[in-house]
């Protein structure tokens, strides 16, 4: 029989078990309905039992898939580690925590509660049965991880990424409207890497018409990250009244297209989250960039900047309204990554 573990010493392994559970949730899929979650199981001892993650809608969840990895073995007495809380709800599958408490597990750690109303429930079911358990354990990894989810869940809109590709002085095309190739062919992968991640992408007709843009996600197998297999192909979403060309790109092989007749940020978000889309990617060009941010509905600037200098030309973004200084629309750098000779700068709207 193993001794108990001193509490600094557990503290640590419930930690590097959370860490664990982080990284397996982020094998599953960025895309799609439900969120990314990862569970560790640890024995008494705090070795680890079983581990598991959800693979996307439909599929087990993690504490299920972990269950399912350590069918034959005794789990009594053991500690679930999960990086979202146990569902309580029967959905596409049946509820985790009632999974949980039939195979005998006695605590149960998680990083972010479930905002989801149909779900949510699942760790006061277990501490009614007497299950020990902890919210809040790494939770702003896990809020991390889940951030679109959760931005969705919790306001019932999708989470909107806006992309901007510019010159050092922020314009997208030359005085003559040639724009091919302001940023290099490493901001492009990098590009076409987060519209996989992504459930739709968005342009305005005037793009749509001016550009013959196909919308796709074209990356290299190994850089999804998860599944293998092709890359997930977003939602294409066209905004605005102007009708699309018989032979435009955007009705060839890809994902989906949905056209929606309006220029209201807002009915557009409304379109898409009655679509169960999460998270939505918004590529331009200025006049959808501008109405989006206008709104105050871009959570996420994806800013690719070029050491190009144009001088005049379209800029990425229009009029916003903003008249003095003190009214500029801000954002939080989030990261900033070299991509060539390219600079990515990921900015987030302060929490509003
Ligand atoms: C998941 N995977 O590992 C966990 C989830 O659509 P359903 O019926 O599968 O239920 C999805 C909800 O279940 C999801 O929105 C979240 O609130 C909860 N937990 N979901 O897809 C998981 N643990
Ligand atoms: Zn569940």
């Amino acid at each position: 029989q193993a001794r108990p573990l001193e509490e600094s010493a557990r503290s640590r392994i419930l930690a590097a078990a959370m860490r664990r559970a982080l990284v397996l949730a982020a094998q599953g899929p960025p895309h799609g309905p439900n969120p990314r979650v990862g569970c560790v199981i640890l024995a008494p001892d705090g070795s680890v039992v079983a581990e598991g993650f959800h693979r996307g809608a439909g599929t087990l969840h993690a504490e299920a898939a972990a269950l399912a990895n350590a069918r034959d073995v005794d789990l009594r007495g053991t500690t679930a580690v999960v990086t979202l809380e146990p569902c309580a709800h029967h959905g596409r599958t049946p509820p985790c925590a009632d999974a949980l408490l039939e195979a005998g597990v006695a605590e149960v750690h998680v990083a972010v509660v479930d905002p989801n109303p149909t779900a949510a429930g699942g760790a006061a079911r277990l501490r009614d049965a007497g299950v020990r358990v902890e919210t809040g354990l790494l939770a702003d990894a896990g809020e991390e991880l889940l951030r679109p989810w959760l931005h969705a869940v919790r306001t019932g809109r999708p989470y909107v990424t806006l992309k901007l590709a510019t010159s050092l002085d922020g314009r997208v095309a030359a005085p003559d409207g040639t724009s091919r190739w302001i940023t290099g062919p490493q901001a492009r992968a990098h590009a076409h890497t987060v519209r996989a991640q992504v459930d739709a992408i968005a342009v305005g007709t005037g793009t749509a018409l001016a550009d013959d843009p196909s919308l796709t996600a074209r990356v290299p197998e190994v850089a999804e990250g998860h599944d293998g297999g092709d890359a997930h192909q977003p939602l294409r979403v066209v905004v605005g009244h102007r009708a699309l060309p018989d032979d435009a790109r955007l009705r060839g092989p890809g994902g989906e297209l949905l056209h929606l007749a309006t220029h209201d940020p807002a009915e557009v978000l409304a379109a898409l989250a009655a679509r169960d889309v999460r998270h939505l990617l918004v590529e331009g060009g200025p006049v959808l960039a501008t109405a989006f941010l206008t709104a105050g509905l871009v959570d996420e600037l994806h800013a690719y900047v070029a050491p190009v200098l144009l001088g005049a030309g379209a800029t990425a973004v229009g009029d916003l309204g903003i008249t003095t200084i003190g009214d500029a629309a801000r954002f939080e750098t989030h990261e900033v990554r070299r991509l060539g000779d390219d600079v990515l700068v990921v900015a987030r709207a302060a929490r509003r």
